[in-house]
């Protein structure tokens, strides 16, 4: 073998073992999943009073995270994220909500410095 195709395969495999680092590392550190809600998507609670908690894959940057309310009338109210659990959850607090179809609208900053979204449709009874 010469010793030029020797280098060749040599840069070759490194390619390959910083490919397959950083892969690992994104699946560690990557941007944030939606893994449970309260209220679940699609799912019916009774109000007028409805606690929220989102929780994800990964720790999210609470400060740097949103919680949209969609009201029936399509306005949109601005919800206060209360003091998280844990780092991978976001809570609120809806309050005098009448029966209907309303939607949290979710955005928030992972560590890998990420941002995404999502929507929560749900209807209060
Ligand atoms: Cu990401």
């Amino acid at each position: 073998m010469s010793s030029a195709s020797c280098l060749a395969r040599f840069f070759r495999s490194a390619l390959l073992l910083t490919l397959a680092v950083s892969a690992a590392g994104m699946q560690l550190e990557g941007h944030a999943i939606l893994k449970s809600s309260s209220p679940t998507s699609g799912g019916s609670v009774s109000g007028a009073d409805v606690a929220v908690k989102l929780t994800f894959n990964v720790r999210v940057d609470a400060a740097r995270s949103k919680l949209l309310l969609l009201m029936p009338d399509t306005s949109t109210v601005e919800l206060p994220i209360g003091k998280w659990p844990s780092p991978d959850t976001l809570v609120s607090k809806l309050s005098g909500l009448k029966p209907g179809a309303y939607a949290i609208r979710w955005q928030v900053l992972a560590p890998d410095g990420h941002i995404s979204r999502g929507e929560i449709p749900f209807t209060v009874r």
